[in-house]
């Protein structure tokens, strides 16, 4: 009997519309787990019972359970996962993925995590499965934090993995129709600094790419294997190298792939590659390119590195008005230093790129939340006496309001949150109705449109009655959101679950 392994991919609070991204970094470690000879059960509490399932799956030839982390919400299910395992066996569990990466000596204090794997998991889940098949300590996997004699031990940390051994993720471990956002990683990482972000700790600001044919034959074995009408691409930087990116849009246009993809770009590449290079981009099928602009200050944008011009800004709008592309472009406020003549810049660039381009699209005015592994936390740690979560179960409720933001004060912050909901009002309103508007809340809709684009056109953030009425609602419907999702991975009888395992066991 093969000696098995389970994934576990814990729910994230959000959950938009009717389909569910895609438990990606999951996919991406099993198929180095299965090329070892090991068995691999993947569970995704957003579709399973996981109470239900996981005392079905953990047996006796179960290694060890293997859980991914991502900064946010995502922590609450992991740890109330954890939990539930260490109440039915005495099974392993392992931590993995870029919170327990970023902050491994938090995750291995916890009584319910056994080890954490740091890194890449392509370079050690494969070896630190034989060794707890062998019952052989973890020392020499690189990576790895555990527990002896009650004091946190850990190996030398692993490099990067190389990429031109990558494997096609493990797709036949889903239901793929619950899914959106198939599609690949074909590079990691990202050569920039911005101060805000976690690729430096993470990537090390490096940028790695898989080598072009395993990306065509990861592209053809999706198209043949799911006759995909979308594709995503997963990158952190997909448009590092010009070069790299004409070939993968001429190899979809000379095999007809007929197939709209999305992925995340920089503005400062409409500057330095130009319109011809982004009509190649369109023609390959590409209809829509989420952008990180961050701020309509230059001198915001210089803080935090972000090594772009507004001009690049407004050649990316131009250019994608041309081409046909349509831009999803995501801002941010109350970054430390930041002032009212600063975010005042920020919407006025909002609205010239609508004029620009009237099909580009604002999809959020975020408030800056400092995550793990980001250059920024320093500097606030020192200028700001900022203190960063110190325990894995703070992050459970870690966001802009519940941490101590000292450069904000509670009228400030109050007026932030304001800012932050009224473009969504004003620029996301036909998406906001099509995805959470129903029946008794339509009046309230029409109320909060009217006064948004009010409040948008007199730049009025105050005396803002209406959105503490909101964050009311949605705190509460939030919570309720995850009182169900804990409540539906509780309850036992779950048709879908029991079905898919059946039909993956069969
Ligand atoms: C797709 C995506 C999303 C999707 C889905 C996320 C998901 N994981 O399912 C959605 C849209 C839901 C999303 C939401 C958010 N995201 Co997001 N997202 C991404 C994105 C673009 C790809 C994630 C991915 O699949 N990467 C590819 C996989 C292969 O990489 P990986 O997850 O790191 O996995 C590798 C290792 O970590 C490890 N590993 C992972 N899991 C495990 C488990 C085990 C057991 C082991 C051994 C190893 C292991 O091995 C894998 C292979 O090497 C990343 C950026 C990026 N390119 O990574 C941002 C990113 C993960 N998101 C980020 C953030 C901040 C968010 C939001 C909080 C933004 C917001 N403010 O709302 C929300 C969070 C929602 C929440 N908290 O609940 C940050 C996370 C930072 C952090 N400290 O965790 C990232 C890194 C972006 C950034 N540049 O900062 N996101």
């Amino acid at each position: 009997m093969k000696k098995k392994v389970v994934l576990v991919y814990p729910g994230l609070a959000i959950q938009s519309g009717t389909f569910l991204q895609t438990p990606f970094s999951l996919l991406t470690i099993a198929p180095y787990l299965i090329k070892e000879g090991f068995e691999v059960v993947l569970v995704d509490t957003r579709l399973h019972h996981y109470r239900t399932i996981l005392r079905q799956v953990i047996d006796e030839n179960t290694l060890f359970v293997g859980i991914t982390s991502m900064t946010g919400s995502q922590i609450v299910s992991a740890i109330e996962v954890s939990k539930y395992i260490k109440t039915i066996s005495k099974v392993p569990v392992v931590w993995g993925g870029i919170h327990s990466t970023l902050l491994p000596d938090q995750v291995i204090r916890e009584p319910f995590v056994d080890y954490v794997l740091a890194g890449e998991g392509e370079i050690n889940i494969g070896p630190f499965a034989h060794s707890i098949s062998e019952n052989k300590p973890p020392e020499n996997i690189n990576g790895v934090y555990f527990k002896r004699k009650g004091e946190v031990a850990a190996t030398p940390q692993q490099g990067f993995f190389d990429l031109s051994k990558s494997l096609i993720p493990a797709w036949d471990l889903i239901d793929n129709d619950q899914y959106n956002n198939i599609g690949l990683q074909t590079g990691r990482g990202c050569p920039y600094p911005c101060t805000y972000c976690y690729n430096i700790e993470f990537n090390q600001q490096r940028w790695r790419t898989k080598p072009l044919e395993l990306i065509f034959e990861e592209i053809h074995y999706l198209m043949n294997r799911f006759r995909l009408d979308s594709l995503f691409f997963y990158d952190d930087n997909f448009f590092t190298n010009k070069k790299r990116v004409e070939d993968i849009c001429r190899f979809l246009i000379d095999n007809k792939y007929q197939v709209k993809w999305y992925t995340t770009c920089r503005a400062d590449y409409f500057t330095r590659y130009g319109k011809d290079f982004f009509k190649l981009v369109r023609e390959s099928g590409c209809e829509t390119l989420a952008l990180g602009l961050e701020s309509g200050s230059q001198r915001i944008l210089d803080q935090i590195k972000k090594m772009e011009k507004i001009e690049d800004y407004i050649n990316m709008a131009r250019i994608t008005s041309e081409v046909g592309i349509v831009p999803e472009c995501g801002f941010m406020i109350g970054i430390p230093g930041e002032t009212d003549e600063d975010r005042r810049m920020t919407f006025d660039l909002m609205d010239r790129l609508i004029k620009i381009n009237p099909k580009a699209y604002v999809t959020s005015l975020a408030i800056y939340t400092p995550y793990p592994g980001a250059p920024l936390i320093k500097t606030i740690e020192r200028d700001y006496n900022f203190k960063m979560p110190q325990h894995l179960s703070d992050w459970c409720t870690f966001d802009f309001h519940s941490c101590n933001l000292a450069w904000l004060n509670k009228k400030e912050k109050k007026r932030l949150v304001t800012m932050s909901y009224v473009p969504r009002f004003v620029f996301w309103k036909q998406k906001l109705k099509e995805r959470y508007i129903t029946g008794p809340l339509l009046p309230f809709y029409y109320v909060m449109t009217f006064l948004a684009g009010l409040r948008w056109k007199n730049r009025f953030f105050s005396l803002s009655f209406e959105y503490s009425l909101l964050q009311k609602f949605l705190r509460l419907r939030q919570n309720l959101n995850l009182k169900k999702i804990m409540r539906f991975a509780r309850t036992a009888k779950a048709r879908r679950s029991v079905a898919c395992t059946e039909r993956r066991a069969a």
